[in-house]
């Protein structure tokens, strides 16, 4: 045999070797700078891969340490977690690495509902059941994913739009009272101009909360939208925004902005334009997620009113996993409950919780 078919032969050889060895599961992954393992790889653990849209709001880290916190080696897990910055294709690289690590669940937290499915198919056909968490996907295969943990969004922007109708509400009577009192009879129903700051585009939260809110709103002719622009659910982009629109409109009246770090922003720009906000403010201000620091804004009359949306969701996703091991069914569909918090409450509403 000559010499130059030996060694290609070798390189082939040496090729299956190294295939060979990557096919098994390896004990300890790699890791880049956006991937961290929680524990060494022990077999007797459920290997979950974690893929985390990113870290850009309070919200965000909440979640991630409620779901870190449950999936636990006490627990019976080992969690491999990556945080996608906010980039889907970050995300779907993730997927695939968890898929070629050949864990045992992928759990997902998907920056925008479209552009899932080829992954989640590779996925499927690796068989690893693939669980959302937080936001949804939008895809026609319901067989991609085995169950989604998260809130309803729709429903918290309705109920935005509902705090909104009884506050106008009562200042009306108040000033039906008034009016009696001073005879001075005012057009009903004046206009109430609306801006809002929108999260992610085409994530649930920003679909979910928008049309919760406008399907409200529609029900009142002299509520004006004035404006809905793209705040990235990120406190630097909620300010850029909001400025943009105290230059545009020199009359608003009411902020729904849909998530709070972009409401802290929010404010700071209203400040900065030598307004003001909250309770005695120009501008009543209607936020969403009510974590720890909005409680503070709230206490401070600087924001209204507060819509939950509730970051804990790591249990319910263990309590799942925990079923699917034991051959049960789980749910397909799973929500955390939200409140709606107020400025006048904040003080006694914000004993015991833990965000
Ligand atoms: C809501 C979640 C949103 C939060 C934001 O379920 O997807 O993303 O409201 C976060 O704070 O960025």
């Amino acid at each position: 045999m000559n010499k130059k078919l030996k060694i290609i032969l070798w390189i082939i050889f040496l090729g299956l070797i190294v295939l060979a060895s990557c096919s098994l599961r390896p004990l300890k992954f790699q890791q880049n700078n956006e991937t961290e393992i929680t524990e060494d790889i022990d077999s007797d653990l459920i290997i979950v891969g974690f893929s985390q849209l990113g870290s850009e709001s309070d919200w965000r880290t909440a979640n991630t340490k409620s779901i870190q916190n449950a999936l636990v080696k006490e627990n019976g897990f080992s969690l491999i977690f990556s945080n996608g910055r906010q980039s889907q294709e970050n995300q779907i690289k993730d997927v695939r690495s968890f898929i070629f690590q050949e864990v045992d669940y992928i759990v997902i937290a998907p920056v925008t509902e479209t552009g899932w499915d080829t992954v989640l198919m590779e996925a499927k056909q690796a068989g690893i059941p693939v669980i959302i968490v937080d936001r949804k996907i939008d895809t026609e295969d319901e067989s991609l994913y085995v169950a989604s943990v998260g809130t309803d969004k729709y429903a918290e922007g309705k109920k935005a739009g509902l705090w909104l109708e009884k506050y106008l509400k009562e200042r009306e009577n108040e000033t039906n009272i008034s009016r009696k009192k001073l005879a001075v009879s005012e057009k009903e129903g004046s206009p109430i101009n609306i801006v809002v700051l929108e999260g992610t585009p085409d994530s649930t939260a920003q679909i979910g909360r928008s049309q919760g809110f406008e399907d409200i709103a529609v029900n009142h002719k002299n509520w004006n939208i004035l404006a809905h622009e793209n705040g990235d659910f990120t406190k630097a982009k909620g300010k850029e925004v909001m400025a943009k629109y105290l230059q545009e409109f020199k009359d608003i009246d009411v902020l729904v902005s849909q998530n709070d770090d972009m409401t802290f922003g929010a404010i700071e720009a209203i400040r900065e334009a030598g307004l003001s906000c909250g309770v005695n403010g120009n501008i009543k201000i209607i936020s969403f997620d009510a974590v720890s620091e909005a409680f503070d804004k709230m206490e401070a009359g600087l924001i209204n009113a507060d819509i939950e949306c509730n970051p804990l969701q790591g249990q319910l996703i263990a309590d799942i996993i925990g079923r699917l091991e034991k051959g049960e069914e789980a749910p397909r569909v799973s929500y955390v409950e939200g409140k709606v918090f107020e400025a006048e409450n904040a003080s006694r509403d914000r004993v015991g919780r833990s965000y």
